[in-house]
């Protein structure tokens, strides 16, 4: 692990967030939030929901209030505990969005525009509207009641990259625990952090990422070369933290496999490998063990093993969540202590840089 010269060798602190676009799917469970509650034991931990960072796909104000309060309870739900760590809203500590300004004033254009995510997200806002409704049309409604379309390829997609590497610095966080996805946009918190402490003097950790050995990336259930995500528009792609017992079981029985029947973990045979990763990052077990566990087993053998598996842990998780989720006052109360606490940290870091560049 990098640190700088003002801060411990022994560096325990974590920084992660995640957009309130929709209700979580297992992807983002057992890439990241599987992740940050076993780190919440041994690291000093600070959890965002980004509300910020989903402003760059445009969503109803109401849709946008209720995923924050969703997602909140849904994090609790995992086993968030707000004793142990710092949970936030991110717009409620409003040093991020100061710090991302400065940040964007020491970021090369050049180096933003080769972060891969943004290709992706514009370009699926752009063919995946003029595929589906033609050149008439430049908005798609989603069932997430967001809009995508091409007149919404907004600087914000373009620069949140940077507002993520504000969030992290913000906290001298050490460890960013992320999915394979967003390795690119840890680098580039790295690049500004060594060059704003060159600039000046020792100032923010350079942080490290922590990426989980099996579940680095779900995939689609339709479409298994591509990553899983709860903004998809087809719901058939994902399995989502609230789906009931018998939505598991109709996803995973159509999920996408091949025909040759072998269970096999190969880059010939997405569809299967990617079953395979989800049921062993549930069991805790390696894809090699769980390929010798499912020896001479069918698909719909396999399946229904993995259908059982995954209602089993995602059951407890629903129903924890549907209590929660009905005392709105707790979330807020919640939502608001943890803002208080983040802060602390956030509004010291803040002041140390406006020192620095001269503004203070
Ligand atoms: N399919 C995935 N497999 C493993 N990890 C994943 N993550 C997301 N999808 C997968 C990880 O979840 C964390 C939070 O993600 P986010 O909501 O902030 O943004 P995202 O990566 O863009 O997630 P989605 O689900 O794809 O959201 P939308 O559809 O809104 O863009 C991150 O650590 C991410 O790596």
């Amino acid at each position: 692990m990098q640190t700088t010269n003002d801060t411990p060798k022994e560096n325990k602190i974590v920084y992660s967030a995640i957009q309130p676009t929709n209700i979580v799917t297992i992807g983002n469970y057992l890439g990241a939030i599987k992740n940050w509650v076993a780190l919440q034991y041994d690291y000093d931990c600070f959890y965002s929901v980004a509300d910020l960072h989903s402003l760059t796909v445009y969503m109803e104000p109401a849709t946008l209030r209720k995923n924050i309060l969703d997602l909140y309870a849904m994090l609790l739900a995992c086993g968030i505990d707000t004793n142990k760590v710092s949970f936030f809203k991110q717009s409620s500590v409003v040093e991020h969005s100061q710090l991302a300004w400065v940040l964007n004033c020491y970021t090369y254009f050049g180096e933003a525009r080769r972060m891969t995510q943004f290709k992706e997200k514009s370009t699926n806002a752009f063919t995946g509207f003029i595929q589906q409704v033609g050149d008439v049309f430049n908005i798609k409604e989603r069932n997430t009641s967001t809009v995508v379309g091409r007149d919404n390829v907004n600087v914000g997609l373009f620069a949140y990259p940077i507002l993520q590497a504000a969030d992290i610095l913000l906290y001298n966080a050490g460890h960013v625990p992320i999915g394979a996805d967003q390795k690119q946009h840890l680098e580039l918190s790295r690049n500004l952090a060594e060059r704003f402490n060159s600039r000046y003097s020792p100032t923010f950790v350079v942080p490290e990422v922590l990426i989980p050995k099996v579940a680095a990336k779900i995939n689609s259930l339709d479409e298994p070369t591509k990553k899983m995500s709860k903004s998809n528009t087809n719901p058939n792609s994902m399995i989502l933290l609230i789906d009931e017992d018998d939505v598991i079981v109709r996803k995973i029985k159509r999920a996408v496999t091949d025909s040759d029947g072998n269970i096999e973990n190969s880059d010939k045979k997405p569809g299967i490998s990617n079953l395979l990763k989800i049921y062993s990052a549930f069991m805790d077990c390696k894809v090699d063990n769980a390929v010798a566990e499912m020896q001479g087993k069918t698909y719909s053998q396999f399946k229904s093993i993995l259908a059982d598996v995954v209602v089993s842990k995602i059951r407890p998780i629903r129903e924890k969540f549907v209590e929660l989720r009905a005392d709105k006052q707790y979330l807020q109360d919640c939502m608001d202590s943890g803002a208080e606490k983040a802060k602390l940290v956030a509004s010291k870091t803040m002041n140390k840089v406006y020192r620095k560049i001269g503004i203070q």
